[in-house]
């Protein structure tokens, strides 16, 4: 029997004397991941990969079949639904939630019907037929901030006040929400690093969580392995080692994030962020004398 666990009760907010974000371990069943760690539409090391993620203290696994990496090509709703539905079917008995990212209200319907019990969309719902397809799964949802489209972001990312616009648009797609009927407790809000952005923009929200708090909604974050890493150790006068040699960089952001009260960390190397939540959460109680686990 599918057992779709709800995520919202794991978050900060609803729970009194816990510290610190839920670890969301990300399972990518593409064939052009930007981290390296594609498993090329294979369900089977899918779903062992996301069993690993679980046992090594992933509140949330978010699971995509699309590549967002700058210049990904898209990929069909039939295509990422083949990729996961039995992903997600092998992830039934998993104990903890199974998100879906995904920018297709299709991919979204078949998906909630499959069992999943959160819904991850880079485009904040603005797809075709997406409000109404999150809407009527009942399930929470994450809106994320992006200027542009995955195909091109990169290319002259532009903002007259950073922070001030992706506040702004994320009010915007909560009220879009309130008017398609999902309340705003069911809404975690994300600003988007990485897409659509520089370095300084990225840096510039990082340090404007506090701010977006503002809105009312639990933060998603997402900082692990991304390219913001490589562009401040080359500003630095350091090499950038790839995606897959930015795990301390990944870790120092991700510790930044829980300090500014992230609610989810959305992360490839789950024990590891887990170790140094571990450590950050130790020293913060032992100031506060708020309970450690
Ligand atoms: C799918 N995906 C890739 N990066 C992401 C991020 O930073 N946030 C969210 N919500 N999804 C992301």
């Amino acid at each position: 029997m599918h057992t779709t666990v709800n995520p919202l009760p794991m978050l900060p907010a609803a729970r009194p004397g816990v510290m610190g974000p839920v670890v969301m371990g990300i399972v990518n069943v593409t064939d052009d991941s930007f981290s390296g760690d594609s498993l090329n539409g294979d369900a089977a090391r899918a779903v062992a990969r996301a069993r690993a993620m679980a046992a090594a203290g992933a509140g949330i696994i978010d699971l995509g079949a699309e590549s967002t990496r700058p210049g990904a090509a898209p990929v069909s709703p039939q295509q990422e639904i083949d990729r996961l539905l039995p992903v997600l079917d092998g992830l039934k008995d998993l104990g903890i939630p199974v998100s879906v990212d995904t920018r297709n209200a299709a991919t979204m319907r078949a998906c909630s019907a499959a069992g999943a019990a959160l819904l991850n969309d880079i485009s904040a719902l603005e797809g075709a037929g997406s409000l109404q397809a999150a809407a009527e799964s009942g399930l929470p949802v994450v809106l994320m901030h992006m200027q542009g489209e995955p195909g091109s972001m990169q290319q002259a990312p532009h903002y007259e006040d950073v922070v001030a616009e992706v506040e702004a648009y994320l009010a915007a797609r909560v009220a879009a929400c309130a008017a398609a009927g999902i309340v705003r407790e069911r809404i975690i809000l994300d600003p988007g690093i990485g897409f659509g952005k520089t370095a300084d923009h990225n840096l510039a929200l990082l340090r404007a969580l506090p701010r977006l708090h503002g809105l009312g909604c639990p933060l998603l974050v997402g900082v692990s392995r991304k390219s913001l890493i490589g562009a401040v150790l080359r500003d630095a006068g350091r090499d950038d080692p790839g995606p897959a040699g930015r795990l301390p960089g990944s870790l120092a952001l991700a510790v930044w994030a829980a300090q500014q009260g992230a609610a989810i960390l959305r992360v490839h190397d789950v024990a590891e962020t887990v170790q140094a939540l571990t450590l950050w959460r130790a020293v913060a109680a032992a100031e506060s004398g708020v309970q450690k686990s």
